[in-house]
């Protein structure tokens, strides 16, 4: 009896899937069926599938192919799989011809033509058309944003405005886009805004961009003051519009997981959350210079307070910031106490003092530590009292990780799946909240 074992994604199920199944079950007498998480997808790049683990599972079912279906969670699964299935044929579509060469070891592998024509890339395209990306403001973030938002399909980055042409005509040349001076001609050619103006702009653009039906995906801090946020997501929402703030640590999936792990019960009640991170800054950058709206927590006080608000929640009874400044009043360190009913808070950040980032969650029966770059988390440790019990996970990040959210903002546009919940807009509504009070008590003014 020979056995077949193949693996996919089978998103958006389609004639080039069937086919593949139907041959390679005439390959053998029993066919295993790998279908892959969306965690794996994510991990080795493949983002914005649109159909659930779940949805895909039953299309496979339902053609009849398979005798039985796995789960492909890891890269690496296929040999263990291989072995642990008694497999003597691995079958893949003609597209991945070379790339499983390392499992003729351990049995036959074959090559079967690719159904010409069809695609789940060509099926989510036509579902939903390729989103044109319109990108305010020219500085580093932006030029991170480019090459991440070139790794997601479905979208394109269409162009971008700068009131300061020269700076949006360099910027444009350098990635082959277009500039715009003047900003109806740049709404007209976009479907979707990304803001990574300096912060005192974002409330004005995100406000434009809104009144001109564009979904809208906007940098950390999203706006300094908590009344521009509950105003801003108001009119999203009346309007079906989304708006999102981008904090890239929200939509990573190793950040992910250490949420689902810290709320699952397993160090018990959390009780304490440490948050920190510095980062020295060229005393030349923006960050430092702009008296008004530099400094470390503006900065980084999305990051620090993210695992905050997501694991201890939104309702702290006090809230106490202590800040050194340099000699133009701006925070080069600052540190922010909070306390909760049945648990307490620090967050620390830094652009003029360097400290030891790393975030930590204590709870009654064990704690999680992830270490810097806990903001990228790639890895983190879970402890309990029983030194040997010690638990480790790793997840991918990929590049400068701007690609998650955009998948993200790209799935919500598409209504294909609700990442709402990675980042809500009660949360965000909060961090604007903090960064007011932050602005009042230590600078002393109100935004407006
Ligand atoms: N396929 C095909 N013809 C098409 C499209 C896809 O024969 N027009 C095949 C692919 O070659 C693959 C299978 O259908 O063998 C599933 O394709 P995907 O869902 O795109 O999965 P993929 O990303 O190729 O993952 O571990 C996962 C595997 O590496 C395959």
């Amino acid at each position: 009896m020979a056995r077949v074992i193949t693996y996919g994604t089978f998103d958006l199920f389609h004639e080039g899937h069937y086919r593949l199944l139907q041959r390679a079950k005439a390959l053998g007498d029993y066919l295993i069926v790998g279908v892959t998480t969306e965690a794996y997808d994510k991990a080795r790049g493949k983002l914005n599938v649109v159909d659930s683990l779940v949805t895909r599972i039953e299309n496979v079912k339902k053609t009849g192919f398979a005798d039985e279906i796995i789960i492909e969670e890891t890269q690496g699964q296929k040999v263990n799989d291989i072995r642990r299935f008694h497999i003597d044929i691995f079958a893949i579509g003609s597209d991945w011809t070379g790339a499983f060469d390392y499992l003729k070891d351990y049995c036959q592998v074959m090559y079967l033509e690719r159904t010409k024509n069809i695609s789940s890339t060509m099926l989510r395209e036509q579902n939903s058309p390729i989103q044109r990306i319109g990108i305010i403001g020219t500085g580093r973030i932006a030029e991170r944003f480019i090459p991440e938002a070139r790794l997601v399909s479905g979208v394109s980055t269409q162009g971008v405005y700068n009131p300061h042409l020269e700076s949006a005509v360099r910027f444009a040349q350098k990635w082959e886009i277009n500039a715009y001076k003047e900003i109806e001609a740049f709404y007209e050619a976009s479907d979707v805004i990304y803001i990574a103006s300096p912060h005192e702009t974002h409330f004005g653009y995100i406000q434009s961009a809104l009144a001109h039906d564009k979904h809208v995906l906007c940098e950390k801090p999203m706006v300094l003051e908590k009344h521009q946020a509950d105003e801003l997501f108001c009119y999203a929402k009346q309007h079906n519009l989304i708006l999102l703030e981008g904090i890239k640590t929200a939509y990573c999936p190793g950040f992910h997981k250490l949420l689902g792990i810290a709320c699952s019960g397993t160090i018990g009640a959390i009780r304490n959350v440490e948050t920190c991170f510095t980062k020295l800054e060229n005393p030349q950058y923006r960050e430092l210079t702009d008296t008004r709206y530099g400094g470390s927590f503006t900065e980084l006080g999305s990051y620090v307070m993210l695992p905050i608000l997501k694991l201890l929640g939104k309702k702290y009874t006090s809230i106490r910031f202590d800040t050194i400044n340099d000699e133009n009043g701006l925070d080069i360190f600052t540190k922010i106490s909070l306390e909760y009913p049945s648990g307490i808070a620090t967050a620390t950040c830094g652009l003029g003092v360097k400290s030891d980032g790393r975030l930590l969650i204590a709870g009654t029966k064990g704690y999680i530590v992830a270490e810097a770059p806990w903001w990228k988390t790639a890895y983190f440790e879970v402890h309990y009292e029983d030194l040997d019990k010690t638990e480790k996970y790793s997840e991918t990040f990929l590049g400068d990780g701007l690609r998650y959210e955009i998948s993200d903002f790209l799935s919500m546009i598409n209504g294909s799946s609700s990442s709402e919940f990675k980042l809500t807009r009660g949360e965000s509504i909060a961090l604007s909240e903090i960064m007011e009070i932050f602005l009042r008590e230590k600078r002393g003014y109100r935004n407006r």
